[in-house]
């Protein structure tokens, strides 16, 4: 009998684990950044990262509630041999009690059959107990999936009913300028090949010039130690105030760069943790598709005072540092995804994503360092994990405060002039 009892024990433990998980669902209504959504619009890897974190709890608990289940129907169909045993015993004592000669033994007989009797009811109860607890179980397994249901929905269009995003689309950010739109924010855009159009911030300015935004490193709020499928799909958050950090995805960067009719220059902005701000362009900027592990093209260095980091930097290690530290035509790498020149894996050293070579001199989704400076001893799991880098402009290893990298047509970066390009970016970070 104590067997049977511990079981429902467990299940009724189980039960209570499982009401308790459940209101973190619900929290998901409000996007509170305390329960994995952030502030703002999730993109995809952030809807699926939430997801999946209670995968794995959800499974075991179904798995551990299957198990119990098993345990109680195997009780039961004992309990149900028992009491079929215990009525053969019954009807059998009751035939072979024989008359006065034997008397004695019929009554003790009687007396056991009368013991099973009771032992009957006293089971009968108990499985009714026990269907009462599967019949529980079910209730609670069905309430799980409603709320996983509910979950799956509310994921499915994050957040929309708390963040603006404006009506204008286009093809881009520069697109959705030249039909009017003044004000930056958030935007659907869809490039000539994508199948489907995807949220993008587009930073527009007083000359008209719309840029799309493909990163941004503001805080350190978001990790950017994430695996191909996460570079691939995008992640962190993006918000109609461009508070908050991201990574828009490499496919998305494919899309609006591959299938552009027009040459395309990409701007990277960095801030130092002195507050200083400078700026680098590359021209005819294109990102491949993921069958070429999304490699980096472009034609040349269009301009800036950051530096030129793209082309690599010579450490004064060795003379072919500068090759091997160069970016043009290098396959994105992540830590599940070796494509670099290095027989390690610069990405998984680094524990980031970007376009390695041997590794790199340009390195702007490493590690975020607060203040800027880190040494040797900030070794990560596989090795030295470095930050925010754009080598040329401090000549050292030193972590940027914010970078962010956008794009936007050729004909349209020096709309207004060189200068105005600058002018505009002095006054980033305080839109
Ligand atoms: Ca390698």
């Amino acid at each position: 009998m104590a067997p049977s009892l511990l079981a429902p024990a467990g299940i009724i433990l189980l039960l209570l684990s499982l009401s308790a998980a459940q209101p973190r669902g619900d929290n998901i209504a409000t996007c509170n950044m305390n329960d994995g959504f952030g502030k703002y619009c999730p993109t995809t890897c952030g809807v699926a990262d939430y997801l999946l974190s209670y995968l794995p709890g959800v499974n075991e608990d179904l798995n551990t509630m299957q198990r119990e289940l098993e345990t109680i129907t195997n009780l039961t169909n004992s309990a149900e041999e028992t009491i079929s045993y215990m009525k053969d015993s019954a009807t059998s004592a009751q035939k072979s009690a024989p008359a006065d000669p034997y008397y004695k033994k019929s009554s003790n007989m009687l007396n056991d059959v009368f013991r099973f009797q009771s032992t009957i009811v006293a089971q009968e109860k108990q499985i009714q107990e026990l269907q009462e607890i599967i019949a529980s179980n079910e209730r609670r397994m069905a309430d799980l999936k409603t709320a996983a249901f509910q979950l799956q929905q509310r994921c499915s269009a994050p957040c929309r009913d708390t963040v603006e995003i404006q009506p204008l689309t286009g093809s881009d950010c520069q697109d959705i300028a030249n039909k009017g739109a003044t004000k930056s924010g958030l935007y659907y855009v869809k490039p000539a090949k994508a199948p489907e159009k995807f949220l993008v911030y587009c930073e527009i300015d007083s000359f008209g010039r719309g840029f799309t935004v493909l990163q941004r490193r503001r805080d350190g709020s978001v990790d950017f130690s994430k695996d191909w499928i996460q570079y691939r799909e995008g992640f962190g958050y993006l918000s109609p105030d461009d508070t908050t950090e991201f990574w828009l995805g490499n496919e998305k960067i494919h899309l609006l760069t591959a299938t552009a009719t027009v040459p395309i220059v990409l701007r990277i902005e960095l801030v130092d943790w002195e507050g200083n701000k400078k700026y680098a362009d590359y021209n005819m900027f294109r990102i491949g598709s993921e069958a070429d592990k999304y490699r980096l093209t472009y034609g040349y260095y269009f301009g800036g005072d950051a530096g030129d980091a793209f082309d690599g930097f010579d450490f004064g290690d060795d003379p072919s540092d500068k090759f091997y530290t160069s970016h043009n035509g290098m396959q994105f790498s992540t830590v599940d995804s070796d494509n670099d020149r290095y027989d390690g894996n610069c990405a998984q050293q680094d524990g980031s994503g970007w376009w390695m070579n041997r590794c790199h001199a340009a390195h702007l989704n490493g590690k975020y360092y607060q203040g800027g400076r880190y040494t040797e001893k900030d070794a990560g799991e596989f090795g030295f994990d470095n930050g925010i880098i754009w080598v040329t402009w401090h000549n050292r290893w030193y972590s940027m405060k914010e970078t962010t990298m956008k794009i936007i047509p050729l004909s349209r970066i020096a709309a207004g002039g060189q200068q105005a390009g600058v002018k505009q970016f002095g006054g980033f970070g305080d839109m």
